[in-house]
């Protein structure tokens, strides 16, 4: 006995994705449905790498009765329109837009870090899923808060075009190949070249001179992990496919060795370290794409404040910073509260 799930956006980057984790993880569903827009109605995707395709149903139709969890992967607008329509017909919605994030009736969740937020999303049957950026962050943040409780978070983080979307990704392919070729490059998805360039402004600058992608880095860490901790975050945008890269900087109320951190942090969930101080002893979004950990190197002690560490984190934002984060919502859930069989 299974689950009957949609998966709403799912041409998208992280809708695909979603199907794949979905079939990897052997979710037990009973039936699978693909929903998009009118746009993308009467195509096929494939349910991961099982062979099954499944034709794209139009959301402006789907009838939500009968649906137990929908995965939304189609942004905010999709999500204000559809989501409270499936939510009253029973369907708990999982969205991945920032839309309800900071909703006090919406849990934000990471499983690893704040599993029994959970517990109230029947207040509105929807539940937030993080920002790429910053669902890697708590993971890496979450074990050595426990040990040392940590005060103030300073990141940079290093993110890939895929967080754009499908264009994002399209852009960086077109500007490099038109760079080598001597066309003239256009940025549209980007607000400047990305090939062979890094841009530090990701979502729309707010009063204060943030930006909405640091402003979210900021109230999401605080609804998830703590909010007590102070975070002041830049983001940029780097001529990356996939995978997010964050060096943090994080300042601590008690002591914590770089020692003690990795024994930490090696230890937790969701976390690989990989921390040598060689050629190999890190790792980059490269490695990380297509997989689901969160890794973490170059652990080491700031000695410019009493209690501080310095690490470098990275992870793929379809996965860990949406797709599966989700779908790992979605197993919570079914642990919690929708129990089959
Ligand atoms: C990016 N982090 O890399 C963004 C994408 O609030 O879910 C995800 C935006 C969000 O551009």
């Amino acid at each position: 006995m299974g689950y009957r799930v949609a998966v709403v956006g799912a041409t998208g980057n992280v809708g695909r994705e979603m199907m794949m984790i979905l079939a990897e993880r052997e979710f037990p569903i009973e039936e699978i449905a693909a929903v998009a827009s009118g746009r993308s109605h009467g195509s096929e995707v494939e349910f991961g790498d099982t062979g099954k395709m499944l034709k794209c149903k139009n959301i402006e139709h789907f009838d939500w009765a009968g649906w137990d969890i929908a995965l939304f992967a189609a942004g905010s607008g999709p999500a204000k329109e559809y989501a409270p329509k499936a939510a009253a017909a029973g369907c708990v919605v999982i969205d991945n837009s920032s839309l309800y994030r900071m909703d006090p009736d919406v849990p934000l969740i990471v499983p690893e870090v704040n599993p029994d937020a959970i517990d109230g999303y029947a207040q509105r049957n929807i539940i937030a899923n993080p920002n790429c950026s910053t669902a890697q962050l708590v993971v890496a943040l979450k074990p050595l808060h426990d040990a040392a409780t940590i005060k103030r978070v300073v990141v940079s983080t290093y993110q890939s075009v895929s967080g754009a979307g499908k264009s994002g990704m399209d852009e960086l392919f077109e500007q490099s190949r038109a760079i080598f070729v001597g066309d003239p490059v256009e940025p549209s998805t980007f607000t400047k070249q990305i090939a062979f360039n890094v841009i530090p402004h990701i979502d729309v600058f707010l009063d204060d001179g943030s930006t909405k992608e640091e402003w979210k880095m900021v109230v999401e860490t605080k609804k998830i992990l703590d909010p007590k901790i102070k975070l002041n975050a830049t983001c940029v945008r780097v001529p990356v496919f996939v995978g997010h890269a964050e060096a943090i900087n994080i300042e601590f109320e008690n002591e914590l060795s770089a020692e003690k951190a990795q024994e930490i942090l090696r230890e937790a969930p969701g976390i690989m370290l990989v921390d040598k101080r060689e050629d190999e002893g890190y790792v980059t979004p490269v490695e990380c794409a297509g997989d689901s950990a969160t890794y973490v190197s170059r652990v080491r002690e700031d000695p410019t404040v009493e209690n501080g560490i310095t690490l470098w984190c990275v992870s793929d934002n379809l996965r860990k910073g949406a797709a599966l984060n989700a779908v790992q919502i979605a197993e919570l859930l079914g642990r919690r509260h929708l129990k089959k069989g």
